[in-house]
């Protein structure tokens, strides 16, 4: 490792007097070994975009062995990651170097769920979508949806505080998790998974967890309040003619269809070309004409006849009074799959298209498609956009009715001279409309030397004194999150 403060696992490995196999042997006593193909996708991060080379992951069956690998790691002044589905796209999850990864997937028990409050208590390393089909047999859902869901832990998504497509409607886990159980950086666990809701003695500690991207303790256990599933869902989709008929519609939306209202979320016309270019099979664009601008609404709600009846007036409204050009609606489960992948599979088509700079912005909604413009017209005038320059193309979308926006740019290759055409100019937009630079993909490795464009100083050392507090030998997720770490 390139940092003073922690040991090289590689020089652990080959020293003849190290135990450290042995020693973090789980009850199973043949311990397996890997070469480096093995190893590979737990070095290497969704995009392909961030790689590390540890020669070692652990897989750990409970809270116990998590707690006693991490603490022979404390004790050794090994550094770790800990890493749930890998889907992060900020490059939080792998090594940097050769740290011990921690991988969660097999502390995936479903603990308790409560069918009366809709608590579910589970392990960390559950699968968000299968803690869906879980509790949806009893008639609930998880607060929490994205694109990811079949690969991603419930732990993945505290420790990255994912927000999502139902973000709107369900709000944030600081709100929706009711407790946690975690391993220290010393291997100290801290039991906190309480069920209640309401809990006010002393500081609440747990929320220093969720959104800390591994940076302070390894979460194994989740409490977890989850909302009724509604009834009836329905998803419709307009086309739209310009950025300011989007920004017009949601408050149109909103004020129409109220309570039933889960998701509104847009993407421009490239980000459906891209879709309609390289996505999976099945996806196909629902409209005879193209438009700049797309939005997808979804209501869910315990009334079918009375959301029907709602949506249906609205569409009606939207159309004839010229607020949207188009717009279709799902009769059925699968017409519903069908709208939603047009939305959810923007990253994979961008993924498949090239390399792809992802930025994950808060800012005003009348902001963003400035923003996306202009770095399409910079690139075009410096002669850098097209079909075989340095970038293919420029696409926005995102969760618009949260006011978070993602920019996919995707490129040729991954070099330092493509990032330089967009950093730190996207950055320093970003905070002169007083925006956040991470709106809720995290910091990780990607950005890690960035907070200071959304955050004060005296905020940052408050921030670095309370990671040296929990971890005061730096070996947790050293490199990522904080300057400096
Ligand atoms: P990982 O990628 O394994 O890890 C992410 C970070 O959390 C790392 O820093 C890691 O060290 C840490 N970590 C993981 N598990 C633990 C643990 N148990 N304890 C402590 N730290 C831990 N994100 C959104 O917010 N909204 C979206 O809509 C969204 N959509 C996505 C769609 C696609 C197709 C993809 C690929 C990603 C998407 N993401 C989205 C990003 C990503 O899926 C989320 O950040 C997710 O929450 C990460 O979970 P994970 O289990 O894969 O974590
Ligand atoms: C989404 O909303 C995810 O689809 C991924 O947050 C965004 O890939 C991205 O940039
Ligand atoms: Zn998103």
């Amino acid at each position: 490792l390139n940092a003073d403060h922690v040991t090289s696992i590689a020089s652990l490995l080959s020293a003849p007097s190290s135990s450290l196999l042995t020693t973090i042997s789980t009850s199973d006593s043949s311990i397996p070994t890997a070469d480096a193909s093995d190893l590979e996708s737990f070095n290497t991060d969704w995009m392909n975009k961030y790689k590390g080379q540890s020669p070692l992951v652990v897989k750990p069956k409970s809270t116990k062995e998590v707690a006693d690998v991490v603490n022979y790691c404390y004790e050794h002044g090994i550094a770790v990651v800990p890493q749930g589905g890998n889907t992060g796209l900020v490059g939080g999850g792998v090594p940097v170097h050769d740290e011990v990864v921690i991988n969660l997937s097999n502390l995936n028990n479903i603990r308790s769920f409560d069918e009366v409050s809709g608590t579910l208590v589970c392990d960390a390393g559950c699968v968000l979508e299968v803690l869906d089909n879980h509790v949806g047999e009893k008639g609930y859902m998880m607060p929490l949806d994205l694109g990811a869901k079949g690969s991603c832990h419930i732990g993945g998504n505290v420790a990255t505080n994912a927000g999502g497509l139902r973000f709107l409607r369900y709000g944030s886990l600081h709100g929706n998790v009711l407790g946690l159980e975690v391993v220290l950086p010393d291997g100290r666990i801290l039991d906190g998974l309480s069920t209640l809701r309401k809990d006010n003695t002393g500081f609440d500690l747990k929320q220093l967890f969720i959104g800390s991207e591994g940076s302070i303790g390894l979460i194994t256990g989740v409490s977890i309040v989850t909302p009724r599933r509604p009834a009836a869902f329905n998803v419709s989709v307009f086309g739209l003619n310009s950025f300011e008929a989007v920004q017009k519609l949601f408050p149109k939306v909103k004020a129409s269809l109220g309570e039933i209202l889960s998701a509104f979320e847009f993407f421009d016309a490239h980000a459906m070309s891209l879709v309609k270019g390289h996505a999976t099979a099945g996806v196909k664009d629902p409209f005879e004409a193209a438009h700049p601008f797309y939005v997808l609404i979804e209501t869910g709600g315990s009334n079918k006849d009375h959301d029907d009846e709602k949506l249906s007036a609205l569409l009606e409204e939207l159309i004839e009074d010229e607020w949207v050009d188009d717009g279709v609606l799902a009769e059925n489960t699968t017409q519903i799959s069908q709208l939603w992948a047009l939305r959810e599979s923007i990253p994979e088509a961008a993924g498949k298209a090239g390399r792809v700079y992802k930025y994950d912005l808060s800012m005003p909604v009348e902001k963003m498609n400035e923003l996306v413009e202009e770095m399409r017209s910079r690139f075009e005038s410096k002669g850098i956009l097209g079909a075989d320059k340095m970038f293919s193309s420029v696409v926005g979308y995102g969760h618009i009715g949260d006011g978070n926006l993602h920019i996919n740019i995707v490129a040729k290759e991954y070099s330092d001279e493509a990032e330089r055409e967009i950093e730190p100019f996207i950055y320093e937009w970003t905070s002169n409309v007083n925006g956040s630079i991470s709106a809720e993909h995290g910091l990780g490795r990607m950005k890690a030397e960035k907070i200071g464009y959304s955050k004060s100083d005296e905020s940052i050392r408050i921030m670095q004194d309370l990671k040296k507090l929990f971890d005061p030998k730096g070996i947790f997720n050293p490199h990522k999150y904080l300057p400096g770490a």
